[in-house]
């Protein structure tokens, strides 16, 4: 494949600085216009601002970037055709010149790709509830047991089934860390209800683990699940109340497939009155922020 990482990016990663991957199904998919460009950029300066370069992970026209430039995350965060790309997509979208956000499964791969090892998102994708009979499992989980990224995320979106999705994280030798805390994550809020396996509370224990587990030829993903503070967390009542109605919503509208994420959080998004968005960007911010230190202690 012909060169897809930007100028930028390959200077910094041929100079050994630090950089931090980041996705764009969050821009194209995860969040409201005109939000999603303000948030996608505010990413971008919070990890230049900490001396860490960033690449965002897009596909424009049928081109797989690593490093889209703010005029390309502008066309990108206003195209209303843009597709979610996870791996499976990247193929076709090059061929038939589509755009795409990606997820965390292809931002992984192609960071990866590129050189890449850290990776912060707001909330990973899991096991759906109902997963038994719908067999819908995201495509992260299988990415992350394939790809050795360090990735930072809130756990995992609490519209999932979290207890199965640890026990998949678990089956897929992805190993979790709990950073400042004993509990995982719920995204939206702080504590899932489930323990985190591990507990780790600085950026240096977290590149150490990394590191081990490269020395052993581990080539699976350390999870670092970093809980929202809980001063920005969603209020625990609302939060279940407004999950139960979505789920049901999903289910008397038929939504399936790659639709069910976007649908869920975007339900969230109205039926909080934009408190879930204002969650959600929190908790994407705070976990750029610790990528970028976990990238500069590397
Ligand atoms: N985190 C967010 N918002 C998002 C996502 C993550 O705060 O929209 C996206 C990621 O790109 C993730 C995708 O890969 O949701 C999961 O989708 P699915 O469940 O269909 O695999
Ligand atoms: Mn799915």
């Amino acid at each position: 494949m012909d060169s897809y990482v930007s100028e930028e990016v390959s200077a910094a990663l041929a100079a050994g600085r630090p950089v931090v991957a980041l996705e764009s199904t969050i821009i194209t998919h995860g969040l409201p216009r005109p939000r999603n460009l303000d948030v996608a950029v505010a990413a971008e300066d919070v990890l230049r601002g900490q001396g860490v370069t960033p690449a965002t992970v897009g596909v424009l026209h049928g081109k797989v970037t690593v490093g889209l430039s703010t005029d390309e995350l502008r066309t990108l965060s206003l195209d209303d055709a843009a597709i979610k790309c996870s791996i499976r997509d990247l193929p076709v979208a090059m061929v038939r010149g589509a755009s795409g956000g990606t997820t965390v499964a292809a931002t992984a791969f192609l960071a990866h790709r590129a050189g890449i090892t850290v990776f912060p998102t707001g909330g990973l994708g899991g096991v759906h509830r109902g997963a038994s009979h719908t067999y819908d499992e995201s495509a992260d989980l299988v990415a992350l047991s394939q790809i050795p990224v360090v990735m930072v995320s809130a756990g995992v979106k609490s519209i999932l089934d979290v207890g199965a999705t640890l026990e998949r994280l678990e089956t897929l030798n992805v190993a979790v860390l709990g950073y400042g805390t004993d509990a995982f994550p719920g995204f939206y809020i702080a504590d899932s209800g489930f323990p985190a396996p591990f507990r780790v509370d600085t950026p240096a224990e977290v590149t150490a683990i990394a590191h081990a587990r490269d020395a052993l030829g581990i080539g699976a993903a350390v999870l670092v699940a970093r809980p929202v503070p809980t001063e920005h967390q969603l209020d625990a009542g609302l939060h279940a109340r407004v999950l139960a109605e979505a789920l049901a919503a999903a289910d008397a509208q038929g939504i399936h497939g790659h639709d069910v994420t976007p649908f869920l959080l975007d339900y969230f998004h109205t039926a909080t009155d934009g408190a879930s968005e204002a969650t959600n960007v929190e908790i994407y911010l705070g976990n750029v922020a610790l990528g970028g230190q976990i990238a500069a202690a590397w």
